[in-house]
Parts: C-alpha cells; structure tokens; sequence
C-alpha cells in the first residue's frame, strides 16, 4: 500500500512545531534533523523536508499530497492548491510599516512610495483594491532595514511581536493578512490518499479540541448542585459523582478556554471547592 506524502519546513519557524503536531497525532517519525525526507513507522506517511517557499509547488505538482506551511507563503506564490485546515500555529501578520516619525492617518499616505518587501504579489492586490499606486521593491530579507538605508520609504513584512519593527524605528499601519500555519492538499489526490487524509484530519483536530479545552473537576454542596451545574457549560450535562462525605458530590465536566477563568470565578461564587483543572490530551466528540 502507498503512502501519505506530506512536506514540511526543513528548518525554521514551523519545522518544530509540525513535528510536534504529528507526533500528537501519533505519528512516529525518526530521523527528522538535517534529512531530505523519513518515514513513519507506524502510520503510512512519508515526510519531505523542503524549504517554506518550495512546498505549495511540490503540492500542486503532486509530489507531495499535503503540506503544512503559513497561510502568507500560500497566498503569495498563488498556487493551485487547497487550504484544508488551519493549525493553530506559526501565527503572525503581514504588514506595513512606516518611519515612526512619519505622519500617517489613512491608506492614501502610501500613494507614490517605495515599499520594500518579499510579498510582492500580495502586496500589489492589496494596493490595487484600495486604488493605491506606489513602487514595489521586492527583497528578500533583512526587509526592516530599507528605509533607514534610504532604499525605500516603507516596509510590507512578517510581524510577531513586533520588536523588530520598533527596533527600526518603525510602526504598523495596514494589516494586509493575518497568518497562521496551515494544511494544505493537492486538489487531485487519488482516493486512497484521500482516505489517509481523512485519518490525519480527525487526529489533527482532536488534537486541537483538547488544546481548547480542559477537564475540571470540583467538588460541590448537593444544596448548590443545580447552581453550579447551570453554570457549566459541558459536551453533554456533567458527571455528577457522591462523594463520601454526606451532602456532598463531585462534578466532572469540561470547559473551553475561551469561558475559562470567567467560569472558575462564577463557580468559586457558587460554593464549589477543590477545584482541579487537567489538561485533556485529544479530545474525540
Ligand atoms: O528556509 P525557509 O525558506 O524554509 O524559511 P524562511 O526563512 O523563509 O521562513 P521562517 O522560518 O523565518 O518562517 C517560516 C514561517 O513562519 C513564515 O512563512 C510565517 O508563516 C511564520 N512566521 C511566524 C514568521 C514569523 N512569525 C516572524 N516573526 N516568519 C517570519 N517572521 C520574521 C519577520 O520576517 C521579521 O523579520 O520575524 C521578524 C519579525 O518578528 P517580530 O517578533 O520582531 O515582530
Ligand atoms: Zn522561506
């Protein structure tokens, strides 16, 4: 039987944490450093280590099935290729950027500037849909250094945390894309591939639903049963177990972290005690 072909980064920003996101899904890899590609032992996937740039190529050429890059790559070499899911991971924005000492108070201030960037393409449609004409300078790193070079006038580049921005002495003005990590799969995958994919996917997103959730357990007056358990949310209703002191249970339940600290406040309110929060490891619903 065939495999999966999947490729990830070689090396860089996302090659750690795609390693990881396989192994949460229970995917052996050995030999992962400085390989062009490996094999798992116990799931018929084979990896390819490429660079960023390379993998949306390699997936609509079909040498490779899938492959997890950020969603700027995607959008910007514009290939064929499907985005079946997003990962949770890898997350930052392209933006512009000006000298902060310049004046900025809407898009039409970049009209007739130099823009440096390695985003050339989106950088363009994102000027022609707000009927913006400026002069694209495309470069291939070290983008946050051209304006104090005299080489361009602004920057179109990856933000995180953006200290590398302050540390040039620029700040953010226009968001053009908001990235994260993604899954991404050739649109002709012959069904054995699809069918291996569909495996891959149901790990994958139990693995991010348990990342979402946790499971808590607390201990409650059965006076204030009804309260608390009104208070959680739950998959279904709450486990609710006797505890061996009389006029007492324990609830078992799970929360998302979005409600989290909101709903220990509510629940402490309400006579709970005990409480414990684990972390789930997946999460199959
Ligand atoms: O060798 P290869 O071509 O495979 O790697 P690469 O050097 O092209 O990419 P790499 O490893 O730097 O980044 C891979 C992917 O990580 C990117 O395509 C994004 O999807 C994602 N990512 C997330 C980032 C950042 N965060 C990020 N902060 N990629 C780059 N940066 C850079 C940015 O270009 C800038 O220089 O970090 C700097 C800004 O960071 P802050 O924290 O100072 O704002
Ligand atoms: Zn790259």
């Amino acid at each position: 039987m065939s495999n999966l072909r999947i490729a990830i980064q070689k090396s860089g920003r996302l090659f750690e944490d795609s390693v990881q996101l396989l192994k949460e899904c229970g995917i052996d890899l050995r030999n992962v450093k400085d390989r062009l590609r490996t094999e798992s032992d116990n799931f018929p996937l084979e990896v390819f280590f490429l660079r960023d740039d390379d993998i949306p190529q390699y997936v609509e050429d079909g040498v490779a099935d899938i492959g997890i890059v950020g969603e700027n790559v995607v959008f910007e070499k514009n290939r064929q290729v499907e985005i079946t899911e997003k990962l949770g991971f890898g997350k930052c924005r392209l933006s512009i950027a000006v000298p902060r000492s310049q004046e900025y108070d809407s898009i039409k201030c970049l009209e007739g500037k130099r823009i440096a960037t390695s985003y050339p393409h989106m950088v363009t449609s994102f000027l022609a849909k707000n009927n913006v004409t400026a002069e694209i300078h495309e470069i291939s790193g070290s983008v946050e250094i051209a304006p104090g070079i005299g080489l361009a006038d602004v920057v179109a580049d990856l933000v995180s945390s953006g200290s590398t921005l302050f540390m040039n002495g620029l700040k953010e003005v226009e968001t053009i894309l908001n990235s994260q990590a993604v899954l991404i799969k050739n649109k002709q995958l012959q069904p054995f591939s699809i069918s291996l994919l569909d495996k891959l996917l149901f790990r994958i997103q139990a693995v991010k639903k348990a990342k979402r959730n946790k499971y808590i357990l607390l201990n409650a007056p059965n006076d204030n049963l009804e309260k608390i358990i009104s208070l959680l949310p739950g998959m279904k209703s709450p486990t609710v177990l006797p505890l061996a002191e009389s006029g007492w249970s324990s609830i078992h339940s799970v929360l998302s972290e979005d409600q989290f600290w909101e709903c220990i406040e509510n629940l402490k309110a309400a006579g709970a005690q005990g409480i414990l929060v684990v972390p789930i490891e997946k999460m199959v619903i």
